[in-house]
């Protein structure tokens, strides 16, 4: 490692709280399914930021955008209109099919902004007993980093000293609909699914589950929210997971690559008998809905949609997973994923020294849980960068 990457990363360690233990790399500059580090090496993106970079690293039309509204007004607050939330929302709202939507920042925002239209929606049209209200969540679910958020999490890393949690969260195994229906009681409100699990090492429920959720849910006057932050906009090959099943969710949750890695932009969408309950004064965000986000995320999803990187993510992420499956190494459990959401899993916990190995031949990717490698490029990626990543991947395992 030379110098300059030395000196970054002493910074970093002497001035950041170490909240992270990221990989020795230190990069500099991205492009498309590419990035490069301050010693001009280049490196498959593997991991897309967790999904937020669906359209890849720096896309020029986005780029063009965020830089072309720089200039003109990047803030208001809400306390005025501004020229671009309303067009970003109309658009969020045609491509989720929900009839309003609320824009936040980041992730857990969105989260806590459902959380919150839940148990308004339980109080005021379920009439549930004040301050009773429960939503059910299931182990293994990440949905972000707010005290509340982690206070329902199953992974002591995630709620370990962060006490006392929120109460009205039940937590049921996820997959099991036997284990929803059980929980599911007069005072719950909503329950809360990531479609596809991501942090829990991409964990697909079986076939007909999203379905029987939301058949439950409708049967139970309790409300379906839908994490999509992670495996919405294209990513799992269809522009949301939901569609796999052709499930509509009461609230579906969007960020990440709502921006493409610009910018933190997250929205709520969902019904209007339950986002029409929030009245001036009950929630709000000093830069949600900024003119900035809107014109950064009206372009990020033009990309998408003309790019239709839902369809090429179908496509590629189906030759990938053949080409991860034909690997035949004996040190792996499983080689899972839908559209380009995969996940090696090994046998025993060696997956933090194989991203070490992967980062040395020039692809960077992120362990989860000790044993599995989560492999989610750019949907722009191509199939000779496929076949690269491959070999890259190939070599990683013979080291
Ligand atoms: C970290 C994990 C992924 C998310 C889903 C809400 C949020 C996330 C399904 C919150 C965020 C990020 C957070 C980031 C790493 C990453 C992550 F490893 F932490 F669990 F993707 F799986 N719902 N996930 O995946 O969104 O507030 O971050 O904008 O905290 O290390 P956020």
């Amino acid at each position: 490692m030379g110098g300059k990457a030395k000196r970054s990363i002493e910074l970093d360690n002497r001035y950041g709280a170490h909240n992270y233990a990221p990989l020795p790399v230190v990069l500099e500059r991205g492009r498309g399914v590419y990035v490069w580090d301050v010693e001009g090496r280049r490196y498959f993106d593997m991991l897309s930021a967790y999904s937020a970079l669906n359209q890849g690293h720096c896309h020029p039309a986005i780029a063009a955008a965020a830089r072309a509204q720089l200039g003109r007004l990047t803030l208001t607050s809400r306390a005025f209109h501004n020229a671009l939330m309303g067009p970003f929302l109309k658009k969020i709202c045609e491509l989720t099919g929900q009839p309003k939507a609320l824009p936040m920042n980041s992730g857990a925002e969105a989260v806590e902004t459902a959380i919150k239209a839940m148990r308004l929606w339980g109080y005021r049209r379920k009439g549930i007993a004040p301050n009773q209200a429960e939503i059910i969540v299931a182990r293994g679910n990440f949905h972000g980093r707010t005290t509340t958020i982690v206070g329902f999490s199953s992974d002591p890393d995630s709620y370990e000293n962060f006490g006392p949690a929120t109460p009205g969260f039940i937590s049921v195994n996820y997959g099991s609909i036997e284990s929803l229906e059980e929980a599911i009681n007069e005072r719950t409100c909503g329950v809360l699914l990531e479609p596809i699990q991501g942090e829990a090492g991409v964990r697909i429920p079986p076939e007909g589950y999203l379905k029987k959720v939301r058949e439950l849910c409708s049967s139970r006057e309790v409300l379906f929210c839908a994490d999509e932050i992670q495996t919405g906009l294209g990513r799992t090959g269809k522009m949301f997971c939901l569609d796999h099943e052709g499930v509509q969710a009461d609230l579906i949750l969007l960020g990440k690559a709502l921006s493409g890695g610009f910018y933190p932009i997250s929205a709520v969408a969902g019904r209007e008998e339950v986002l029409g309950l929030f009245t001036p004064g009950t929630h709000g965000s000093t830069f949600g809905g900024n003119p900035l986000a809107c014109a950064i995320g009206l372009a990020a999803l033009d990309v998408i949609v003309r790019e239709r990187l839902p369809r090429r993510a179908a496509a590629l992420g189906a030759y990938f997973l053949e080409g991860l499956r034909a690997l035949d190494d004996p040190r792996l459990l499983e080689v899972r994923g839908k559209g380009l959401l995969l996940a090696l899993e090994f046998k025993q916990p060696i997956a933090k020294p194989f991203c070490k190995a992967l980062a040395a031949n020039g692809l960077l990717a992120k362990d989860t849980h000790q044993t599995t490698v989560r492999l989610a490029p750019p949907l722009v990626i191509t199939k000779p960068q496929i076949d690269a990543a491959l070999e890259i991947v190939r070599r990683s395992l013979s080291c």
